[in-house]
């Protein structure tokens, strides 16, 4: 059973993730108006495991008897300057997240819920891979700077990430 701090704080981190997914899904959007597929299939997968993030801490939190609240839609942004600046705010967004994350699981050591301390670690290990994912490309998209050459390489490259299978919200 999870104590109520522990299911507000599970609860907060839904809200993030869903925000995070409506985030996304307006960057892939306006990759995909600006006529960079390969970028919008990242962003648009991207979106959608956050949903599957989310999800998964819905199912947790109605298993262990609490209740999930399904949070309200915030409007994302909706254009953008250029591709650096979405990956750059996305970057800044998921340090966000991981901070978030880690006061997740302070609270479960304060609260000794080893169960939950214990489920948050999947997302502690996925937060160290989107961070590396979003600074490597933050790299690739410094080195191309304005080249349009090198953008149109990159929007071809980035379509290979986007195609890795999508790991279902049980298993992912
Ligand atoms: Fe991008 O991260 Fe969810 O957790």
């Amino acid at each position: 059973m999870l104590s109520k701090k522990i299911e507000n704080a599970l609860n907060h981190q839904i809200k993030l993730e869903a925000d995070s997914s409506q985030f996304y899904l307006a960057m892939a959007s306006w990759a995909e108006h600006n006529g960079l597929n390969g970028a919008a299939s990242f962003l648009y997968r991207h979106s959608d495991e956050e949903r599957m993030h989310m999800l998964k801490l819905v199912h947790y939190v109605n298993e262990r008897g609490g209740k999930a609240i399904i949070p309200s839609i915030q409007q994302p942004p909706t254009s953008f300057q250029s591709l650096s600046h979405i990956f750059e705010s996305l970057l800044k967004h998921e340090i966000n997240v991981t901070k978030e994350i880690n006061k997740v699981v302070g609270a479960c050591l304060e609260d000794k819920d080893y169960t939950t301390h214990h489920f948050m670690q999947w997302y502690v290990a996925e937060q160290i891979e989107e961070e590396a994912l979003a600074r490597t490309i933050m790299d690739k998209l410094k080195l191309i700077g304005n080249d349009k050459g090198g953008l149109y390489l990159f929007d071809r490259d980035i379509q290979t990430l986007a195609n890795a299978p999508v790991p279902s919200p049980k298993t992912a």
